[in-house]
């Protein structure tokens, strides 16, 4: 089960950077818990704000004769913690595809997915949560994320939500991804609870710059996307990150 194994620290500069660094001698399904973050990190290696009170944790896979796509295992946590946060806490949630949790268009959580290569394969993934809970959001982030204790004035036991959260993605979801040994059976599960639809107008934002365009399609792994130069073009997940417009 995820978090058979679990390592905590006090203070960590990332609980993904520990991974990366041990992989190979740990389990598959161990979980990196921190309670603060001195170098967190997201997608293009942007600053991830974690202090006291949020819930900072990486999982390791390295499962054999499995799908190895990291968004993946992104996508399946995503569903499980907006499943445990409806259900248990009563905070409802979107999907911003294709890495975050908000509330009101505010970020509550980012999940962050790495594979680590040996030549052409991926020997591990390495998923990073960071979860606002119980801290309080610094002025700077306020008009783009929120936490629990903002939305509910009330605080969660890390702990407990820890486990809860990973007895959910393996229970819920990991067990049949793993069985199934496709990503497919959740496809439409994905779609609707996404905050984007067929038609929206959105902004794609990458290291080349910016495009826009019209959502023709959502797939299971790419959004089909209309530009405004009039080609369609696959936008897969990853180093991309999307405005509705
Ligand atoms: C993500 O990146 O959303 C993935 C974040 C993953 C963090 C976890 S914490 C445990 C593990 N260890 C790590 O070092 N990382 C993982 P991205 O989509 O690139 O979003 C990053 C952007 O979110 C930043 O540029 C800020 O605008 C914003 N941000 C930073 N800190 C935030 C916070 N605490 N809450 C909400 N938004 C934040």
């Amino acid at each position: 089960m995820i978090g058979d194994k679990l390592i905590y620290f006090d203070t960590i500069n990332s609980t993904n950077i520990f991974l990366k660094e041990h992989w190979k001698e740990l389990p598959s399904e161990t979980v990196v818990w921190a309670s603060k973050q001195t170098g967190g990190y997201g997608r293009m290696k942007r600053e991830w704000i974690s202090p006291r009170g949020g819930l900072w944790f990486s999982v390791l896979f390295k499962p054999k004769n499995r799908p190895m796509n990291p968004w993946h295992y992104v996508r399946l946590y995503t569903m499980a913690i907006k499943n445990v946060l409806s259900k248990k806490f009563k905070l409802e949630t979107v999907i911003k595809w294709p890495n975050d949790l908000l509330v009101d268009n505010k970020k509550i959580c980012g999940i962050l997915g790495e594979g680590i290569y040996t030549g052409k394969t991926v020997a591990a993934i390495i998923v990073g949560i960071g979860l606002n809970v119980n801290n309080k959001i610094p002025d700077e982030l306020k008009d783009i994320a929120t936490s629990y204790i903002e939305e509910k004035n009330k605080k969660i036991n890390l702990e407990k939500l820890l486990k809860q959260i990973n007895s959910t993605a393996y229970y819920k979801y990991y067990i049949k991804y793993f069985k199934n040994n496709t990503i497919s059976v959740f496809t439409k599960q994905w779609i609707n609870n996404l905050n984007i639809r067929n038609g929206d107008f959105i902004k794609i934002i990458s290291q080349n710059g910016e495009k826009h365009g019209k959502i023709v399609s959502i797939h299971g792994d790419y959004l089909e996307v209309l530009l405004e130069n009039g080609l369609i073009e696959n936008i897969y997940a990853g180093e991309v990150s999307l405005r509705k417009e």
